[in-house]
């Protein structure tokens, strides 16, 4: 059965991967299997027959036969049980990689919004000035850690795994803020990850989304 995701219909971020379609859709590819793709627009999602898929009215979602799913991390983690190739076979191996799915959205992937938003919606305001270098702080502490902690390694827990691709598809949300200059670790890290031919696929297809819709 075909699982049917959704995505924007024309995405803010000018189809640069950025919004969260690209982790399903980048993990469907890891594991090769085909996916069909439901564009919505910021309306459409707050309409009820949108939120019976997902209750607070975002993307994406997953559709696949009875089952209905949203959230990201757990669209990500249900492709990744269901097909080979993104948890390792061994139970405390595979335990490590969930783990590092986990690291990536409840530890990295925080520090890093509570970052953007002040960036986007409250630049006017009078503390936003005292409370950027305390909110970069932050991330560069968790930068810190998660570099030292990389090293020399290709990926975070032996072969790639899904913790890797939720890892590079948080740290991507930095690329335009000049902080990774000061990770070589971390940008090689991702540069690996956006190397991957499944990531580059998934890249193109929702590049094409947004470019059909400027056309
Ligand atoms: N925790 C949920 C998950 O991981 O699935 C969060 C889902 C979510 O934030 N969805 C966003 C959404 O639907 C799109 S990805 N927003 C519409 C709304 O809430 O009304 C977030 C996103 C949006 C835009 C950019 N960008 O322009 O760079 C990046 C990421």
């Amino acid at each position: 059965m075909t699982p049917i995701i959704t995505a924007f219909e024309r995405s803010p971020d000018r189809g640069k991967g950025l919004a969260r379609d690209m982790r399903v859709r980048w993990a469907l590819e890891e594991v090769g299997q085909p996916y069909d793709v439901r564009l919505v627009s910021f309306a459409e999602m707050k309409q009820p027959a949108h939120r019976a898929l997902h209750p607070f009215g975002q993307i994406p979602t997953y559709e696949e036969g009875d089952l209905a799913l949203f959230e990201s991390g757990s669209i990500v983690f249900h492709i990744a049980q269901r097909h080979a190739g993104l948890l390792p076979d061994d139970p405390n191996a595979r335990a490590r990689a969930i783990t590092w799915m986990f690291a990536a959205l409840s530890t990295i992937e925080p520090p890093i919004l509570e970052r953007t938003m002040p960036m986007i919606v409250e630049r006017d305001k009078p503390w936003y000035a005292d409370r950027m270098p305390m909110l970069d702080a932050r991330v560069r502490h968790r930068l810190d850690e998660l570099s030292k902690w990389l090293g020399d390694a290709n990926w975070l827990e032996g072969a790639f795994s899904a913790g890797d691709l939720l890892m590079v598809t948080v740290l991507l949300r930095l690329s335009t803020s000049g902080i990774l200059e000061d990770y070589p670790t971390l940008r090689a890290y991702i540069a690996r990850g956006e190397a991957r031919p499944a990531y580059k696929r998934a890249f193109e297809a929702q590049l094409a989304v947004f470019t059909a819709s400027t056309g």
